[in-house]
């Protein structure tokens, strides 16, 4: 398969999976219906859908199919939705701009974006327990409990998103500056990255060995898709970005640009992808679009 293939693959699933997200949303007739509209506004206006993507090319592996994973992807996709519209804030990183559009707060208002980003981190986890996620209710289980711990505040997203505040005040001189970045990454990025990719193998009952694979091939793609993203911040164009770029400019903070130098940290960013590809090695050409997935995660230039 070539990487024209992948992109395509990855262009009709997106287009299948936006056309999904409106089955996801009936607004109510009263007044409330702000924070659905914020909400839905937020989840359908770009994206890339990466998240969803790895969840049904993983699941596809085991003979899980579009609809029979639909509901871990969008889950997936409401709860990474949440996280950025609550970074953008003005308490966060302040940005007017997201996925090319205005910011949840920008469009709608600060208070309306808090509970917005509420609503769907809450949204995902109703979801999630329907029946309609797996018929099986210790499947249902396994995905709330890893995507809760995913995305908590112990060892998840929100932990690597509370380092990265206090990382603010470190610079790449700091003692243990290169453990701080990979800790902060693999918590903040990686650990939705991973579960994207092992919540598809547990959908599929995958078997231990091969989870394993999987789960490795995870992890390495989650610390190169941030190494890229460190990249984009300083190579990138805004408009195709669709954010504001260049806002770490100050060399002194903690970026692997500003630890590592551009040069190495491209060089980092495809030898974790060359791991990422060697772990997939059980699997024939029917993990291709992961294989070429974790390519395009370092040559995207959005
Ligand atoms: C609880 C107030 C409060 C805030 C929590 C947890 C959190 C805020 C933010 C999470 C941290 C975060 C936004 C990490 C960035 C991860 C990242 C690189 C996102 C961009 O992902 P892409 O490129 O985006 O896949 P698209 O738009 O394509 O989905």
């Amino acid at each position: 398969m070539t990487t024209n293939n992948f992109k395509e693959n990855l262009k009709q699933y997106t287009l299948r999976f936006n056309q999904e997200i409106e089955k996801y949303f009936s607004f109510p007739k009263g007044e409330e219906k702000r924070v659905s509209q914020a909400m839905h506004y937020s989840l359908s206006c770009g994206g890339k859908r990466l998240r969803p993507f790895l969840v049904y090319s993983t699941a596809k592996l085991f003979g899980i199919d579009f609809t029979n994973s639909i509901n871990t992807a969008i889950s997936l996709e409401m709860l990474h939705t949440y996280s950025l519209i609550h970074d953008d804030l003005p308490a966060m990183d302040n940005d007017d701009f997201r996925r090319g559009f205005p910011t949840c707060h920008k469009k709608f208002d600060e208070a309306t974006a808090i509970i917005a980003g509420d609503g769907l981190l809450t949204y995902a986890f109703e979801i999630l327990s329907s029946p309609k996620t797996s018929s099986d209710s210790a499947v249902r289980c396994r995905l709330i409990s890893l995507l809760a711990q995913a995305a908590g505040a112990f060892n998840g997203m929100v932990a690597g998103q509370m380092l990265d505040l206090i990382a603010e005040q470190y610079t790449p001189q700091t003692p243990n500056a290169k453990n701080i970045i990979n800790h902060i990454e693999e918590m903040k990025t990686g650990r939705l990255l991973r579960y994207a990719v092992e919540a598809g193998a547990i959908l599929g009952n995958a078997p231990a060995d091969l989870f394993e694979k999987l789960s490795k091939y995870s992890r390495k793609i989650g610390i190169a898709f941030q190494i890229t993203d460190d990249i984009l911040d300083v190579e990138g164009n805004e408009e195709l970005v669709g954010k504001t770029l260049r806002k770490d400019n100050n060399q002194n903070k903690l970026t692997f640009i500003n630890l590592y130098g551009l040069e190495k940290s491209k060089q980092m960013a495809q030898e974790l992808i060359s791991q990422a590809i060697e772990s997939l090695s059980p699997f024939d050409n029917s993990a291709d679009d992961l294989r070429q997935l974790a390519q395009y995660i370092i040559t995207r230039n959005h």
